[in-house]
């Protein structure tokens, strides 16, 4: 498949702009630097009229049943199982994420839409045994309102569906906030939520909110939206947290991660290598799963350390729609002086560069994939923040102990991942006084969570949950009824009034 320009790819998806009349947004295609199309911010009188719109359609959509709801997000899902090679090179184009992960990004929303279209026949409340006679104590799930979605550049299409294929279902109407990093990703998905929305008459369910940090700002301060579902970074996270708690709305914070890996002996090497390297290269650094941090016990560090330098070595860089490439650009300028700063700082606090560190000189944001093997973790501190660049702090251990001490000493808690053979050690990681991270995988690595299971994380990640298992109960609200169908008016606890 030849490589398409973003403008050619947007005609063919029939993309007219959602944009409004407010500043421009400018897509830079991070590979080569040059702009490759823009939309306009809308104005505060324009995003009123949208929440209206969605306000007017949710009166319509929270009786619509369920699984008719789940209709549009069908035809969503099957329209992108047309476009996804389109879809995936625009990310691609936008992000510089390499094609697989571009396309693959496009199935986690597939993935995503079939699991909520059989959600939609499964929005199940309970019934509970009542302490009185002749009554029924039960729980039932309703529609919430507009739920605000605000999402980051790096997974620009997919977070959104995780949010949206969800709440529509479920009865809600969506206002999306897409990150002004990925003004084209948003129009082309916008495109495609028309069209299904003509065809189930669902206009306003679905809706667009292009802006920089101005219209999340007014997202947050808005009472007609009752949630606001934000992924971004930890500093932006606290703003929304507390300004939507300040109105006493709801929050799911998917924030940042500072993944770590524990490697210990008798491990499958070759199995670790592969996972670590997807982990720590992929997406050139810029998931919020990457892995960051590895502790490797002490008699297979040098190894495993070999191991990693040696597959580092194969990974090629370059042009992310060109086959064979493994890494692509950073997303900006700005996101490489950040991974130089952070060698920079490594190298000050004792970190000695193993593999890469260096900016390529050439156009488009560049970096190599980094290894830098790190003194002890409490004295080495640029290990407890993220950066979103594919550096891997490397720290030799004595032993599981040492390991998970480190590993949660951070104040981050995404994603973390053990690889031994020890049933007893796995089962040590996933127990209580393991992993105190909301994914913890065995002999997996951090990153490429499917859609199936919660996605989420404790302490500064923000403790939110979307996706897959119960994720939905966030886009509800949930009613307690107690029905007598009786002659008499018991009263709970026994209580005797008159
Ligand atoms: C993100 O980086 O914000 O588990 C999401 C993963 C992907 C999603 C990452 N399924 O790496």
């Amino acid at each position: 498949m030849g490589t398409l320009k973003a403008k050619d790819i947007l005609e063919r998806l029939g993309v007219s702009t959602h944009g409004g009349s407010g500043d421009a947004l400018e897509s830079v295609n991070p590979t080569t630097g040059a702009p490759q199309g823009r939309i306009r911010a809308l104005t505060r009188a324009e995003y009123d009229q949208r929440v209206e719109t969605g306000l007017r359609k949710f009166d319509e959509w929270r009786l619509r049943p369920a699984p008719r709801r789940g209709e549009l997000v069908r035809s969503l899902g099957e329209l992108l199982r047309q476009h996804k090679e389109l879809l995936g090179e625009l990310v691609s184009l936008e992000t510089g994420k390499i094609r697989a992960e571009g396309i693959g990004e496009v199935q986690e929303m597939i993935d995503i839409c079939d699991f909520a279209v059989g959600l939609s026949r499964q929005l199940h409340g309970l019934t509970i045994a009542s302490e009185r006679p002749c009554h029924r104590l039960m729980e039932q799930w309703h529609p919430l309102g507009p739920v605000g979605i605000v999402t980051a550049f790096n997974f620009p299409v997919a977070v959104w569906s995780w949010n949206a294929a969800l709440a529509a279902v479920c009865g809600d109407v969506c206002l999306w906030k897409p990150s002004p990093l990925t003004p084209l990703c948003s129009v082309a998905v916008q495109a495609l939520c028309d069209r299904v929305a003509a065809e189930h008459d669902a206009a306003g369910v679905f809706s667009l909110v292009p802006g920089g940090a101005e219209p999340g700002g007014w997202m947050c301060d808005d009472a007609r939206l009752p949630l606001v579902s934000f992924t971004g970074s930890i500093a932006i996270g606290r703003q929304v947290a507390s300004r939507v708690a300040s109105r006493l709305g709801r929050t799911l914070l998917e924030l940042g991660g500072n993944n770590g890996a524990i490697v210990l002996e008798g491990a499958d090497l070759e199995l670790a290598v592969r996972a670590i390297t997807f982990g720590a290269v992929g997406t050139a650094g810029q998931r919020c799963t990457t892995t960051r941090r590895l502790f490797v016990q002490r008699g297979i560090a040098a190894p495993l350390l070999d191991k990693l330098v040696a597959a580092y070595r194969t990974i090629r860089i370059g042009d992310p729609l060109e086959e064979g490439v493994l890494m692509g650009p950073l997303v900006t300028a700005t996101a490489v002086e950040r991974f130089s700063a952070a060698v920079a700082a490594a190298r000050a606090q004792g970190g000695e560069v193993r593999f890469g560190g260096r900016v390529l000189d050439r156009p488009g944001n560049f970096v190599e994939p980094t290894l830098i093997v790190a003194p002890r973790h409490d004295s080495f501190p640029i290990a407890w923040e993220e950066t979103f660049a594919p550096i891997l702090y490397v720290f030799e251990v004595a032993d599981l102990e040492e390991a998970l001490r480190a590993h949660n000493a951070v104040p981050q808690g995404l994603s973390s991942a053990i690889f031994t053979d020890s049933l007893r050690a796995a089962e040590r990681f996933l127990s209580a006084s393991g992993s105190d991270c909301g994914i913890a995988n065995v002999n997996a690595g951090t990153s490429g969570a499917e859609i199936g299971g919660a996605f989420g994380g404790e302490k500064e990640t923000g403790g939110g949950r979307e996706s897959g298992s119960d994720a939905w109960k966030a886009y509800m609200r949930r009613q307690t009824s107690t029905v007598n169908w009786g002659r008499d008016l018991p009263l709970a606890q026994g209580i005797q009034f008159g």
